[in-house]
């Protein structure tokens, strides 16, 4: 007679967002269907004494073969992505289809669709950007969009070919509140950006550093408060994404206590970096290997994103992998300019999907600067319930997805390129020692990866097609 469980993890401790406890959980067709003192009962038993059981990762901000307008190439694809973030302990993935200014928004979704048919190792879904809002865009192609499950969008502040005007943020928001949509912005000043790009380049500052000088944390706060505006007179909820530090902190924190439904996002490079990590060796074009944005700042932001992530004010920590190998930092493609002629010409953008759990992890949990619960909420539970994926997603719970990675708090390595998946030929993390690794990734009640390598030879990731964000619930954040 068969077995009423396929699969039972046994002996572990259980963290959800809420609590934490000893069972076993008991697995049936890709579910779990039962948490239990114990189950014995099980084709398949996995022994997880020992380790905590946490639901799977969830990075709500990753760039996978994302169209880049200067041609270069991104380092991941679905295929070498998705593996990565599986060994990194994660069961979904939220990459974004970008819409190429001058085409349909859906068109870009279907060609992105295809480039990631059959090729995931997790389950993914697709964030849009909107970087044309006419009128076809904003009145029935995003209309549509979102309600096939399209539930959140991103928009840029900064960026030649993707940067929005006042006007059209405005727009856009009206959209987002109209069909429930989640708006997530790229909040630094454009303007501000090239007045200091140019200062600087007069001046012959040109090395990789000055990219953290014209990104000033100024220009991210100004624009963070002209979001957050834009989101009051609109009446809409907004996500902050990629918040690097103090100044755009307390924006959100001033929107906060007067009610209004702004959310957060900060990611590893803002507490592992910083912005003299841009020096190089010596002002020299190693630093490139830190060029994102916003780019990483200081010890006292550091400081203020563990308090935020501490105390509510942020509520996902995700990865913003976007990786680009090192030599293409250096020379770019389609415009054949030489980025070693100025930062500006450095494609932002670092690897991070595999090391996000791990990060945070050791320097948050094992250095206890936040609880195992609050880990689980910022990189799963939250994640879940902002982008329409709760409960099936984002937590361990009767009815739920098997998605569950198996965490070794006490197991201690270091972070080095030659033991990653990425498609990326260097880590921006390299030498850091980590206490505290996933050590197996479960997805729906098939595992994966194991010690940091996919095993399993069957690309099963699948689409998610999701719901409204809770934010339009109401409440989503749980503080300690
Ligand atoms: N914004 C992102 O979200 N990722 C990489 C580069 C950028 O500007
Ligand atoms: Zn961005
Ligand atoms: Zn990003």
């Amino acid at each position: 007679m068969s077995k009423p469980y396929d699969l039972a993890v046994r002996g572990g401790t259980i963290v959800t967002a809420a609590d934490r406890y000893r069972a076993d959980i008991g697995i049936r067709d890709g579910r779990i269907v039962a948490i239990a003192d114990e189950i014995s009962d099980a084709a398949e038993e996995i022994d997880a004494s020992g380790l905590l059981v946490l639901p799977g990762g969830i990075d709500a901000h990753v760039h996978l073969a994302q169209p880049t307008s200067d041609g270069t190439l991104m380092a991941d694809d679905f295929e070498s992505g998705t593996r990565s973030a599986a060994a990194g302990g994660n069961t979904t993935v939220l990459p974004f289809a970008l819409q190429i200014k001058g085409t349909s928004l859906r068109a870009c979704v279907d060609e992105y669709h295809a480039k990631a048919q059959d090729k995931c190792y997790t389950d993914v879904s697709f964030h849009l950007i909107i970087s044309d809002p006419t009128p076809q865009v904003l009145g029935q192609e995003l209309v549509a969009l979102v309600r096939d499950g399209y539930t959140s969008f991103k928009v840029f502040m900064t960026y030649d070919d993707l940067v929005l005007n006042d006007a059209e943020l405005l727009q856009v928001f009206e959209v987002a509140r109209r069909e429930q949509a989640l708006v997530m912005v790229h909040a630094e000043g454009h303007d501000a950006i090239k007045h200091m790009t140019r200062t600087l380049e007069d001046e012959g500052k040109t090395a990789p550093y000055y990219h953290a000088e014209a990104h000033a944390q100024i220009a991210e706060r100004e624009a963070t408060h002209r979001a957050i505006s834009h989101a009051q007179l609109t009446d809409v909820p907004v996500m902050i994404v990629h918040v690097s530090g103090r100044d755009p902190m307390e924006q959100i924190q001033w929107a906060r206590k007067r009610g209004m439904k702004v959310y957060a996002e900060t990611c590893p490079q803002y507490i592992a970096l910083t912005k003299d990590d841009l020096k190089g060796l010596n002002m020299d074009f190693e630093g490139a290997k830190y060029v994102c944005s916003p780019p990483p700042r200081d010890e006292d932001s550091q400081k203020a994103i563990w308090e935020g992530l501490r105390d509510g004010t942020f509520d996902v920590f995700s990865s913003d992998h976007c990786p680009f190998f090192f030599e293409a930092k250096g020379e770019i493609g389609k415009n054949n300019k030489k980025a070693k002629t100025s930062f500006k010409w450095v494609p932002n953008g670092i690897p991070g999907v595999e090391t996000r759990l791990p990060l945070l992890f050791s320097e948050g949990v094992s250095k206890g600067r936040i609880s195992l619960e609050r880990f689980v909420a910022l990189t799963s539970t939250n994640p879940a319930r902002l982008y329409g994926l709760y409960p099936q997603k984002g937590t361990l719970a009767v009815g739920s997805d098997a998605d569950i990675t198996l965490w070794d708090a006490g197991r201690v390595d270091t972070i080095r390129q030659e033991n990653l998946n990425h498609g990326a030929d260097y880590t921006p993390y390299e030498g850091i020692q980590i206490t505290g690794w996933p050590v197996r990734t479960i997805l729906r009640g098939n595992t994966i990866a194991l010690n940091g390598k996919v095993v399993s030879e069957a690309k099963s990731g699948r689409y998610q097609h999701r719901q409204v964000s809770d934010v339009y619930e109401g409440v989503v954040r749980e503080v300690e």
